[in-house]
């Protein structure tokens, strides 16, 4: 099993930079009346007058009319400069540039249901709560619905990790305020080298080890070089614990970049830690076993960014050990891996297990390349550090790349290609691939060169992750990179340096899959639609080991306390934090029923109000790229309908399935009773429909039922978007529900009416004028 952790990573960025807003960002002007601080601004979503054809036109004539500017003084600034940040999911309204004047002119439009000033002047967050719509609304003074929901979730959900281990030090590990261990947790607190029984504490509550099956295949475990503890030597088990229930610490930051406050998602969740993971891998043996554990343990919520070959459901550890965790009530989420953008790429793809894709949020890191020829090219870099190029001075460049018919390895940088002679006192192109950059960063530095860029080749595009150099270094994506490139090979005195511009916020458009994130279709069974949702998973800052440097490489002997990482292992905690989240909320739900809150409220339109769109095209994302959307953890919480599954309609759905049943139901001694016609009726939030053998006379029928988790009598009406290649029909067209946790059963008859080359997309939405509860539809 590997870390779902990107090494080498991308991400897409460059041209747009220019539309970047800071949302902390004061205008001075000469006049104090036109003193402009930004707002954040709630609206009524609903209120919007027909005249208007979206939010955003609305939210836009809102501010217009209550400028106190005349319109020709800010005819060089439009008014889309003072609206900032549109808020179109989570939280509905804006952020806007206003005077105070304008603020309390605002604050008594229609519409306008509260309107609070953006006090902070530095960066807030760890960014990833704040873009999840968690944290404007706990920071402001506002009394507001929403905030209670947040605020009193109690301290009784534990979430256990499967991962690397645990740094206890971590500020993100206090527990100052929380509660004793909640009576019914059975674990324990293992002790070992460097891991004392006071390194858990009431935020870590269990920390444990399983090394059986490393060592059987390894041999002893290298005291030298790992801990045979709970600690956690490599840092990925403290970033991907601190993603999902680490307490707030202000003025978290690496090297100063993504300066805020850090928070995991449930900041009052429990944390036990299930060490599986070792240098040089872990083991499925060992993963099985701590997933046992952990279930024997009480934990409510398992989070695991592990994956590893997806070739049957039986064969599986994972796949099998989740089944059993299922069977207990307790929610399991995986990452998807990171082998995108290939199309059937993803891992842990069992129907109860759930299964999270990596998106970007709206913070980047910028970094120009200046050239000798006066171009600037704008990528991304972590990089902070004493040795800085002159962005007065130009330096030599390098590419050792040949050309196109003849390409030399050498572009590679790999370890002992590099001439001394040709390399020092230069700045170096290094393609990506074989080594993660950061390596190739080391081999530039060791050869002498002062600065490294890191051009991305056809298989990563125009994808580009910032990474935490050792040398000043900057990425690039691959159009771009060839420009520089071209540029090397047709001057003899190519030159360039380096510039790093901090952290930038309100990046447009985001979310956008990540084009690392692994994607479907599920190839083992491609009626449950597979990734089911995608998170925050690109240059996300959390905890980091005190051995360990940023980058990871031995030679790195730089200690910082958070650190930044990209991977489908970085939204999967984002996920289990927020289903610790639900569960306080709603204890008695099921693992399914958790799932389907997060995938039903999903949103699939990104800060700019278009589709989410995928990094690795460029083009709107699909259903195999994003799942049921981009979680929204606040309508996560009250979902309106649920789809609800028992352990046993999951085993149902193995028995239509042309594997061994054996391993599965080991709580329980379960028989096949052919409840299911086809696993397409397994009552999954999300509908994907395979025709077993398309002609124009198909026809396909399918089943859900949902139960009414909103207020008890509820009417809802169903909207299903137009398909090219099929008509559908769904019945009944209404659900009228008369009391909470009726269930009501509809069936959705396709009938292809064209052939297409081409699946397509679209979505089941009901809704009752509260809420919307969506499925994504695939028909393949
Ligand atoms: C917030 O609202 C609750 C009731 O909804 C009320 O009891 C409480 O006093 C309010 N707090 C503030 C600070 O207004
Ligand atoms: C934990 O947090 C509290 C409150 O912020 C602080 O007073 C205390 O020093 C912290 N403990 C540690 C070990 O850092
Ligand atoms: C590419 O490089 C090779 C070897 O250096 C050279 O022979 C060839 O002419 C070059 N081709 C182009 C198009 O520059
Ligand atoms: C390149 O640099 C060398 C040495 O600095 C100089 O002699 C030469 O004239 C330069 N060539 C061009 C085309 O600028
Ligand atoms: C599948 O299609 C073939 C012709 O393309 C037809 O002979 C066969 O009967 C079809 N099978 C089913 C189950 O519809
Ligand atoms: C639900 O109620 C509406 C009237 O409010 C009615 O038109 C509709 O037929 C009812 N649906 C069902 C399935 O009973
Ligand atoms: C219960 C179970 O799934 N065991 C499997 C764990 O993985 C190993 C190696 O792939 C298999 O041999 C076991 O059968």
């Amino acid at each position: 099993m590997a870390m779902h952790l990107i090494i080498t990573p991308m991400e897409k960025m460059s041209c747009i930079l220019t539309f970047c807003f800071l949302l902390s960002f004061i205008v001075v002007s000469s006049n104090a009346e036109f003193v402009k601080k930004t707002y954040i601004i709630q609206m009524d979503k609903s209120a919007k007058p027909n005249i208007f054809s979206n939010h955003k036109e609305w939210y836009s004539s809102k501010v217009k009319s209550v400028m106190s500017i005349s319109l020709e003084a800010e005819r060089d600034n439009n008014n889309e400069e003072r609206i900032i940040y549109n808020y179109n999911t989570a939280f509905h309204g804006m952020a806007a540039k206003l005077s105070q004047k304008e603020a309390n002119k605002l604050e008594d439009e229609d519409g306008v249901v509260a309107i609070f000033p953006d006090t902070k002047y530095q960066l807030h967050t760890t960014r990833s709560p704040s873009f999840l719509g968690l944290e404007p609304i706990i920071q402001s003074n506002n009394n507001n619905s929403l905030s209670q929901n947040l605020v009193d979730n109690d301290q009784n959900v534990i979430v256990g990790v499967l991962d690397t281990g645990i740094w206890p030090e971590s500020e993100s590990f206090n527990d100052t305020g929380m509660k004793p261990v909640p009576s019914h947790w059975k674990g324990a607190c293992e002790t070992g080298k460097g891991f004392e029984k006071h390194h858990c504490n009431n935020k870590i509550i269990g920390a444990r080890i399983f090394y059986q099956g490393y060592e059987a295949a390894y041999g002893r475990i290298n005291e030298q070089a790992d801990y045979k503890s709970p600690r956690d030597q490599d840092g990925h088990g403290t970033h991907t614990a601190a993603t999902v229930a680490g307490s707030p610490v202000h003025g978290a930051n690496l090297l100063g970049y993504a300066y805020g406050k850090a928070r995991g998602m449930a900041p009052n969740a429990r944390i036990a830690a299930y060490k599986v993971c070792w240098s040089g891998g872990c083991f499925g043996s060992d993963i099985l076993s701590a997933l046992d554990r952990a279930v024997a343990d009480g934990v409510n919520v398992l989070s695991i960014s592990l994956g590893g070959k997806f070739s049957s459901y039986y064969l599986d550890n994972l796949s099998v050990a989740s089944f059993g965790a299922m069977e207990k009530g307790v929610f399991v989420s995986c990452s998807a891996g990171n082998a995108g953008p290939n199309p059937a790429s993803l891992t842990n793809a069992s129907p109860w297990i759930t299964t999270v894709g990596a998106s970007t949020i709206d913070r980047d890191f910028p970094a120009d390349v200046s050239l000798g020829n006066g171009r600037k090219i704008t990528g991304t870099s972590l990089y902070k550090g004493k040795t800085m190029l002159s962005v007065k001075k130009q330096y030599p460049l390098v590419y050792m790349g040949g050309n196109s018919t003849s390409p030399d390895p050498r572009s590679l940088c790999l370890k002992g290609t590099l001439n001394r002679q040709t390399v020092a006192g230069k700045i170096v192109i290094c393609d990506s691939g074989i080594i993660s950059g950061l390596q190739k960063g080391q081999e530039v530095k060791d050869a002498g060169g002062v600065g490294m860029i890191l051009t991305n080749t056809a298989a990563n595009g125009d994808e580009i992750v910032a990474d935490c150099h050792l040398l000043p270094a900057i990425a690039i994506g691959e159009k771009e990179g060839k420009e520089i490139k071209q540029y090397v090979l047709t001057n003899k005195n190519a030159t360039a340096t380096l510039a790093f511009l901090d952290t930038r916020l309100g990046f447009k458009p985001s979310p956008i899959v990540a084009a690392f994130s692994s994607r479907g279709p599920n190839y083992l069974t491609p009626e449950i639609l597979k990734p089911d949702i995608v998170a925050p998973g690109v240059n996300i800052l959390a905890a980091w080991s005190g051995v360990t440097g940023p980058s990871s490489l031995p030679t790195d002997q730089r200690r910082v306390k958070f650190n930044i990482l990209s991977g489908t292992s970085m939204s999967s905690p984002h996920v289990s934090g927020i289903a610790a989240m639900i569960k306080s909320k709603h204890p008695e739900w099921s693992p399914a029923a958790i799932k389907s809150a997060i995938m039903t409220t999903a949103y699939v339109l990104d800060n700019t109000i278009q589709p989410i769109k995928d990094s690795s095209s460029d083009e709107p994302s699909t259903p195999y790229a994003h799942g049921a959307g981009h979680i929204n953890p606040i309508k996560a919480l009250e979902p309106g309908l649920i789809y609800d599954i028992e352990p046993q309609d999951y085993f149902e759905f193995l028995c239509t399935q042309r594997t061994e049943l054996r391993g599965f139901a080991i709580y329980s001694n379960r028989v096949c009773r052919n409840t299911l016609e086809s696993a397409g009726d397994l009552n999954y939030p999300a509908i994907s429909i395979v025709f077993p053998n398309k002609t124009l006379t198909s026809e396909m029928t399918i089943r859900r039922t949902v139960t009414n988790v909103g207020p008890d009598v509820s009417k809802y009406q169903v909207i299903v978007t137009p398909f090219k290649g099929s008509v559908v029909k769904v019945e009944p067209d209404t659900l009228n529900f008369t009391r909470k946790y009726e269930k009501l059963s509809y069936k959705v008859t396709f009938k292809a009416t064209s052939r297409q080359s081409n699946p397509e997309f679209g979505g089941l939405v009901w809704k009752d004028g509260e809420h919307e509860v969506r499925s994504p539809i695939v028909i393949a």
